[in-house]
């Protein structure tokens, strides 16, 4: 058995199949400045995102991007513009779109039973026993819970998955690269090593964006232990390259749930139960609910469900440094530092008020704005500042809106952004005023998050857009959504 990246170049044959051929000549000043316009837009992170420890300088990385895309081609790794190389840079992109997604191995190997066995032989001294068994079970369950296989964790004897961390030489004929470069490699599933997966012992491995991130590179690991090879995909598990993700809430992205589920078929039973946290599983996410409303008759409604896939917020907003999640008159408490969720009535916390429509924190005044209906407060720590609520119209909403849907304050510009159904509202929190020129459109101006907005917050340089029971984790500069996931992925759900 080979490891498994030996086998990349199978698919990549197909794609440059696909493409037609054109012919050039040797390299021109001009052909350099396109290998390298090429190698920026299509193989510009294969250096960036690898660990710090193998970052490689301004001078020689176009050298070795080249032979990046050159081992990517099955081209003859040369480093050099050799005509070969021109040649295939300089085919239409046909491949790109449509062509390039996961990629599965010669043969389409596949484990031909419905629980797969693993074990880990040995562990890393970086991380507790625990935390590296937890963390495995919870890359496991990504799969699980989409695919109808189910993991068991067996502590002796050879089971499926033979799981260990282990430096330089290690018994397989690809000995590791001591720290950066390879972080890890894995057997396509099959008898003796098949789904064997191996991680480089020299690299530091955490649970944070720092070092080695053992979830991320583990679920890579396991996509090719199942029976995935590298996807051109730039946001796939599988992409060649590792790249940091915020792993809360985490869902298998599109690409290799399809990949996955091409082999496997779809989970339709519910997985096994195990003893750790469900991730939210990433099926084609649930039409959205509509808002319940509020029955103005009862004032107490029962306490909602936090561990319901189909959950949906009211409003989201950070205070100090929780997070915080309302819902039917009541609020989910989520620290930073963790000590769990929390759920209270909002009414015990902030007397007056029953429901929060929408909300913000604007740190720089220490304070949080919640609305509700057509009026809103102003609140710091757990009172409610005098002279509120007011009524929106003070905020330079137009008499015409009753009710903000959804509210967040976005540090990079000093912004807060209002939704009030499909358009939004700009306020500028320094001069204490709307900016000029809104409402706007919301699916013209904020690409990838829908035309509507529920609930609205920031977290950890991201933007995070609620509607339904999904939502949006965006680059609000870049105006890109990064990923989908399902609001209760916040919710910490056994
Ligand atoms: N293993 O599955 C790999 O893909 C190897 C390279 C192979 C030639 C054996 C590997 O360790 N690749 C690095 C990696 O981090 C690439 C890198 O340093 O950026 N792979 C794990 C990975 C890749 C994408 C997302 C998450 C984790
Ligand atoms: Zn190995
Ligand atoms: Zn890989």
């Amino acid at each position: 058995m080979e490891p498994a990246l030996a086998v990349k170049t199978v698919m990549i044959v197909v794609i440059v199949a696909l493409c037609g051929a054109v012919p050039t000549t040797s390299p021109s000043h001009e052909e350099l400045a396109k290998a390298q316009d090429y190698l920026s837009e299509f193989f510009s992170d294969v250096g960036v995102s690898a660990p710090s420890s193998v970052r490689r300088s301004s001078l020689d990385s176009f050298e070795d991007t080249l032979k990046k895309m050159q081992e990517y081609f099955g081209l003859e790794v040369s480093g050099q513009l050799d005509s070969n190389t021109l040649e295939v840079m300089a085919r239409p992109r046909c491949g790109y779109t449509d062509v390039t997604r996961y990629g599965h191995f010669e043969g389409r190997p596949r484990w031909d039973k419905t629980v797969v066995t693993y074990r880990i032989t040995d562990y890393t001294p970086d991380l507790s026993q625990s935390d590296v068994d937890v963390t495995i079970a919870k890359v496991l369950k990504l799969y699980s819970d989409i695919i109808p296989l189910d993991f068991q964790h067996i502590h002796s004897g050879t089971a499926d998955i033979m799981i260990m961390f282990k430096a330089r030489d290690h018994g397989d004929f690809a000995p590791f690269d001591g720290e950066g470069g390879v972080l890890a490699h894995a057997f396509s599933p099959g008898q003796g090593n098949g789904g064997d997966t191996h991680f480089d012992e020299d690299e530091s491995w955490t649970l944070t964006s720092a070092g080695s991130n053992l979830f991320l590179v583990a679920a890579h690991e396991f996509g090719h232990a199942l029976g995935l090879t590298h996807s051109q995909v730039k946001t796939a598990l599988m992409y060649p390259t590792y790249q940091y993700v915020n792993t809360e809430g985490y869902m298998l992205p599109d690409d290799d749930r399809q990949g996955v589920q091409a082999i496997y078929g779809v989970r339709t039973t519910s997985s096994q139960p195990t003893t750790t946290n469900p991730q939210p599983t990433n099926k084609p996410v649930p039409t959205p609910q509509p808002r319940p409303e509020p029955d103005p008759e009862t004032t107490s409604e029962p306490p909602p469900d936090r561990c319901n896939r189909n959950l949906i917020f009211d409003a989201a907003t950070s205070i100090q440094r929780s997070l915080y999640f309302f819902k039917d008159g009541h609020f989910w408490k989520r620290s930073s530092s963790w000590d769990g969720i929390s759920m209270h009535k909002i009414q015990s916390v902030w007397p007056g008020i029953s429901r929060v429509d929408a909300a913000y924190e604007y740190k720089k005044r220490n304070t949080v704005i919640f609305f509700e209906g057509d009026h809103y407060w102003r609140i710091r720590g757990n009172a409610v500042l005098p002279g509120y609520p007011k009524p929106l119209s003070d905020f330079g909403l137009p008499p015409s809106v009753t009710k903000v849907d959804a509210a967040v304050y976005v540090s990079v510009t000093g912004r807060t952004l209002l939704f009030v159904q499909n358009r939004y509202w700009s306020y500028n929190e320094r001069r204490g005023r709307m900016d000029g020129g809104y409402p706007k459109s919301i699916r013209r101006e904020l690409p990838g998050i829908g035309s509507r907005v529920d609930a609205a917050f920031e977290n950890r340089g991201y933007l995070y857009f609620s509607y339904g029971s999904s939502q949006t984790e965006y680059h609000y500069q870049r105006r890109r959504a990064i990923r989908t996931l399902l609001n209760y992925g916040w919710m910490d759900c056994n």
